[in-house]
């Protein structure tokens, strides 16, 4: 059986590269894939949040999945702090990992430069997101790039595990799709789209209106050449605005780069942002309608609890190997 386990943080305003990266392969991956899509509340604070804030942002990022076409009766959806085994596997898997390796974890790098303190649980953040997936005995695990050492770790934990205490858990694959895995700032090419960044027109929000993110894409930096070609190595700034065009439109890169060969990033641009306006106005009208509904909470409840009974399973498995009492 194929299973996918994966979530997005509620650590800030969702934006179009979490979109792209993650949930749009999360709408698509329902139809093969059992699957678990949970909001890693407790990866959240891992970093300091305002509790007001992390409140509102779990429902809303909740309300996003559901409103962009995750399927409660396909998927099941629930929060991480909803089922303490997340926290208990984590502390096992703590006991697995290896102070270097986890040193070596390049968010933990980025994350932690320039602060003066930094909470031990940023440190020990990949040994509870590889409890997350090995809780669910996850085969695949669809993420952006910027997952892919969290994932080879998560790997190397699992084969450890393995072989130390006899078969536990399945050693996942991560999905990292080639178009839209890796959406990058507006006005810097070289750096991830990501709310973090102080400039708001580096991003563009699930909820931006209309307007904004006409002039977010309007402003979008691009080159002097004037021609649509998706060329990374010589032409970022483009490469990546035809990336969020096909993660928006459907449509294949060459289809993208035939149509405005010859027309000049004007029209592009202006098409470009019609293309991601069509596809967020209806998720933003769904996202409107369930937030603060009874559906919303009580899908919740459901998820918790159908995610509580998988996790469970694994969880004893996971203690007996290791030689806890379990009765
Ligand atoms: P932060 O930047 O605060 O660390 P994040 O956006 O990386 O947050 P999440 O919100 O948990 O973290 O990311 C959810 C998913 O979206 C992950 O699978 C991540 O790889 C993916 N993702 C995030 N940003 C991008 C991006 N710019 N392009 C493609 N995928 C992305
Ligand atoms: N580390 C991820 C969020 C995350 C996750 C997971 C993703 C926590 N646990 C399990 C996939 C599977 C991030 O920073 N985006």
């Amino acid at each position: 059986m194929k299973r996918v386990l994966s979530g997005i943080k509620p650590s800030g305003e969702l934006n179009i590269g979490g979109y792209g990266g993650a949930l749009s392969q999360f709408v698509r991956m329902q139809e093969e894939y059992e699957c678990f899509l949970f909001i890693p509340d407790l990866h959240a604070v891992t970093v300091p949040q305002d509790p007001k804030e992390l409140l509102r942002r779990s429902m809303d990022i909740a309300a996003y999945y559901i409103a962009a076409g995750v399927d409660p009766d396909k998927a099941v959806i629930f929060f991480q702090s909803h089922v303490p085994a997340h926290a208990e596997l984590g502390w096992m898997m703590e006991t697995q990992s290896h102070f270097g390796e986890l040193g070596r974890m390049t968010q933990f790098k980025e994350k932690s430069e320039g602060r003066d303190s930094v909470s031990a649980a940023l440190f020990t953040y990949p040994s509870l997101m590889a409890a997350d997936i090995l809780l669910y005995q996850a085969t695949h695990v669809p993420v952006g790039d910027d997952q892919k050492q969290h994932l080879e770790l998560t790997r190397d934990l699992a084969v450890r595990f393995n072989s130390r205490f006899g078969e536990t858990f399945t050693v996942p694959e991560p999905i990292i799709q080639g178009i839209g895995s890796r959406i990058m700032g507006l006005d810097d090419p070289s750096k991830k789209m990501s709310k973090s960044n102080p400039n708001r027109n580096s991003y563009i929000l699930l909820q931006d209106s209309p307007d904004d993110i006409r002039k977010k894409l309007a402003r979008a930096v691009t080159d002097s050449e004037m021609t649509v070609r998706y060329d990374w190595d010589r032409k970022p700034e483009v490469s990546n605005l035809i990336e969020i065009y096909a993660v928006f439109s459907g449509e294949s890169i060459e289809a993208i780069e035939r149509r405005y060969e010859r027309q000049g990033y004007g029209v592009f641009k202006k098409e470009l942002a019609e293309a991601v306006v069509g596809k967020l106005v209806p998720i933003q009208e769904r996202y409107k309608e369930i937030v603060d509904s009874e559906e919303l909470v009580r899908i919740l409840k459901n998820g918790a609890r159908k995610a509580a009974e998988a996790a469970e399973q694994t969880l004893v498995r996971a203690k007996r190997a290791m030689g806890f009492v379990t009765f």
